[in-house]
């Protein structure tokens, strides 16, 4: 999730598609998915690319209900584009906090990404910044990505899903084990998450 214009697309789709989408085509919604394998656990993974421009997004309530890691991005060239998503964490958190079990140690899988790092004259957010919103999360992992010159897009994605994978194991994710999320029943179980 993140406003309008930061490549939300361009990452969905280079990480889904392994290409650039150069064509800015402001999201509605889309779906995709694509199995990942992180630290030998495959997981099929739903990523769901929100909209990020207003006119779009009354459905991100039900996007964050649904989520379960979330990629919060922003633009490295945009100041705007940072400050957003504060408004857009305190939402996902208090929807959250809902659903976790009291008096365990719990943390809803995020990931802060500044993304349009080859834009290097255009850049306008610097590395302390985004670190120091990072750690006003309680220590988000933060990753600086570019969907053009493909710089740390799996990362970002196999990030979130090891965290996922952590709150499943510590039980947070009381959906995930409630409704079945789990295929199978030995180690190679597959799992279905969603991703914002
Ligand atoms: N140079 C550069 N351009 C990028 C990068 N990522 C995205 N863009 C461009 O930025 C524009 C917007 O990218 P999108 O991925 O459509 O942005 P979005 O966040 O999905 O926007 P909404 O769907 O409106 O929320 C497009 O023209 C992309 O080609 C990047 O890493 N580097
Ligand atoms: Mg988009």
């Amino acid at each position: 999730m993140g406003g309008g214009g930061v490549g939300k697309s361009a990452l969905t789709v280079r990480f889904v598609h392994a290409m650039f989408v150069e064509k800015y085509d402001p999201t509605i919604e889309d779906s995709y998915r694509r199995n990942l394998t992180v630290d030998g656990i495959t997981v099929a993974l739903e990523v769901l690319d929100t909209a990020g421009t207003e006119q779009f997004m009354s459905l991100s309530t039900l996007y964050m209900r649904s989520g379960d890691g979330f990629l919060l991005v922003f633009s490295l060239t945009s100041v705007e584009s940072i400050s957003e998503l504060h408004t857009i964490r305190e939402q996902i958190m208090r929807i959250k906090e809902a659903t976790l079990i009291p008096g365990k140690e719990q943390r809803v899988p995020i990931v802060l990404v500044g993304n349009k790092l080859d834009l290097t004259h255009e850049r306008q957010v610097s590395r302390e910044v985004a670190v120091h919103l990072s750690r006003s999360w309680g220590g988000v992992p933060y990753y600086e990505t570019s969907a053009r010159k493909e710089i740390n897009v799996n990362a970002i994605f196999e990030d979130v899903v090891r965290q996922m994978i952590k709150a499943d194991a510590t039980g947070s994710s009381r959906r995930s084990s409630r409704n079945g999320g789990f295929v199978g029943s030995d180690r190679q179980r597959k799992r279905r998450c969603t991703l914002l």
